[in-house]
């Protein structure tokens, strides 16, 4: 790049979700980039480089020319922004965007905490500890979730194709990464609802070869859950 001028890099984990949703908007929008990769399950995140970057010891976090920000919601606003991003992914229309911000206010507290519980419970805990899956505290997680799931469907898609309106925006980004969490074990959370099966396969269509690029170490994890049962 000319004038010394770098790429943005992104400290990423391609096992966490807003880690997926920041790659699929470089990758699926062409913005050149570069990953520098932390691998949470070596405990990456706790050096005292990374630390130094990120206090919170959290991915993932950008760095574009000299200016770090971490938290994914302000990384992928500040990308669509920074890079003039196409319009419907965040619109400026202000109740377009309000439409956004209020998905993903909710998003934070009800389909990111509940989906990762699910992941939690069924592969990350019996992976780090070794003991068998607990089926009842699946179930929980699983019964957590419902209301959720009832309320992407009735409320967000209840007249419209994406989570925001006619097309997609960050909202289902964000959502279709964290819904495909539980997959890393092997379950569908979204078997039993055509409804959201639907918008997902819309957005996967959208996203194209990006989706899977940047789901590829999660179907790895699938295959590997699969292979141990
Ligand atoms: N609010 C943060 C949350 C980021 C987050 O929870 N990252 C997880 C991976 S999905 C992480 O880095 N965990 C490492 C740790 O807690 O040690 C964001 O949206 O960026």
């Amino acid at each position: 790049m000319a004038g010394g001028v770098k790429y943005p890099e992104v400290y990423l984990d391609m096992l966490s979700q807003p880690c997926r949703a920041l790659h699929i908007l470089l990758s699926f929008n062409k913005v050149p980039f570069t990953v520098r990769t932390v691998a949470l399950r070596k405990g990456e995140q706790k050096t005292p480089e990374f630390t130094s970057l990120n206090p919170m010891q959290k991915v993932p976090v950008l760095v574009d020319n000299g200016f770090v920000l971490t938290e994914s919601v302000a990384i992928l606003k500040y990308l669509v922004t920074k890079y003039s991003l196409p319009e419907h992914w965040y619109p400026s229309q202000p109740e377009r965007r309000a439409k956004v911000d209020e998905y993903i206010s909710w998003h934070n507290t009800n389909t990111r905490p509940h989906t990762a519980k699910v992941f939690i419970t069924e592969v990350l805990i019996p992976r780090m500890t070794g003991s068998a899956v607990d089926g009842l505290r699946v179930e929980r997680a699983l019964a957590e979730l419902k209301d959720t799931l009832d309320m992407l469907e009735s409320m967000f898609l209840k007249r419209q194709p994406f989570l925001c309106g006619d097309d997609i925006t960050l909202a289902d980004l964000l959502a279709v990464c964290e819904l495909m969490q539980p997959l890393g074990g092997d379950r569908d959370v979204l078997s039993d609802r055509p409804k959201l099966q639907r918008w997902r396969s819309r957005v996967q269509s959208a996203l194209g070869e990006s989706f899977d690029d940047a789901h590829s170490v999660l179907y790895k994890l699938r295959d590997n859950f699969k292979s141990k049962l």
